[in-house]
């Protein structure tokens, strides 16, 4: 079964298109065993209201990828959850296969990765891998903080056409092409949302991150078109983090 169709199942079975960043901030790294057991507790908290982690450099860095960080994989997985690694996948094919290599010897699900590199020697064999191994592919689209125009806003020729459009258009439009499981775009601009909506239709679903911390919000997300709603600190640092996710899974029934 391919992760698109694993997500929007286990989504459905949880009730929650919530995806938890498991991010913590800055720490000793010699803390390891302090970073790790605040993972772990969140996780046990927060897991009936989500229906997949995603793990970013905030954890892969301090705790390291085969030691804490797959553990971490395992205990998301034990609870039935999918493990999304933020990567940010962004090198020569070459070098992304081997990244993709370890991630997925981790245990990961998928692997969010940036289509600016292109096709050929770029994302190609990331995708030829993921699929063969049934994992995903979540492809930036438009990201959510402020300097975003300057890279997914621009205006582009095309190289294949010569016309002129938006960044962010042609990466919707390689995701529909190279079969990506999902794009990302920040809930900080809910028109962009509708905009790349449009492209995709129910073919890619929209992962929209951004809410909360950095200003955006489930309601207005949802209502432009995201499918999944990606929420760290909003959660990680609450005084709470299940009562945290609690409310915004139940907030998301409301609407
Ligand atoms: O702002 P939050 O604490 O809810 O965290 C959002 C997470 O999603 C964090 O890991 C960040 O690196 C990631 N992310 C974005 O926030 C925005 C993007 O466009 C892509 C990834």
């Amino acid at each position: 079964m391919s992760f698109k169709a694993k997500i929007q199942e286990g989504a459905k079975d949880r009730n929650s298109p919530i995806v938890l960043a498991l991010d913590l901030p800055f720490e000793n790294p010699e803390k390891k065993d302090k970073i790790l057991s605040r993972a772990q507790g969140i996780l046990t908290a927060v897991h009936p209201y989500v229906c997949a982690v995603k793990i970013n450099h905030h954890l892969v860095l301090p705790l390291g990828t085969f030691n804490g960080v797959q553990q971490l994989v395992e205990q998301i997985q034990g609870h039935e959850l999918l493990a999304i690694m933020d990567a940010k996948v962004n090198d020569i094919g070459a070098t992304n296969q081997v990244i993709a290599d370890y991630y997925y010897e981790a245990g990961f699900d998928a692997l969010i990765a940036n289509p600016f590199v292109g096709w050929e020697e770029g994302l190609k064999p990331l995708f030829e891998s993921s699929k063969r191994l049934d994992r995903g592919v979540i492809l930036l689209c438009y990201m959510s903080h402020k300097g975003a125009c300057e890279g997914y806003g621009q205006t582009i020729i095309d190289p294949q056409t010569g016309k002129r459009k938006l960044q962010y258009v042609s990466f919707a439009q390689k995701a529909l092409k190279w079969g990506a499981d999902g794009v990302v775009v920040g809930a900080t601009y809910p028109q962009k949302i509708s905009d790349i909506k449009k492209i995709l239709g129910d073919k890619v679903p929209i992962y929209s991150p951004g809410i909360g911390a950095q200003g955006g919000t489930v309601e207005t997300a949802l209502k432009a078109g995201a499918s999944y709603f990606i929420v760290g600190r909003e959660i990680t640092m609450s005084d709470d983090p299940g009562k945290a996710a609690r409310w915004l899974c139940n907030s998301l029934k409301g609407l």
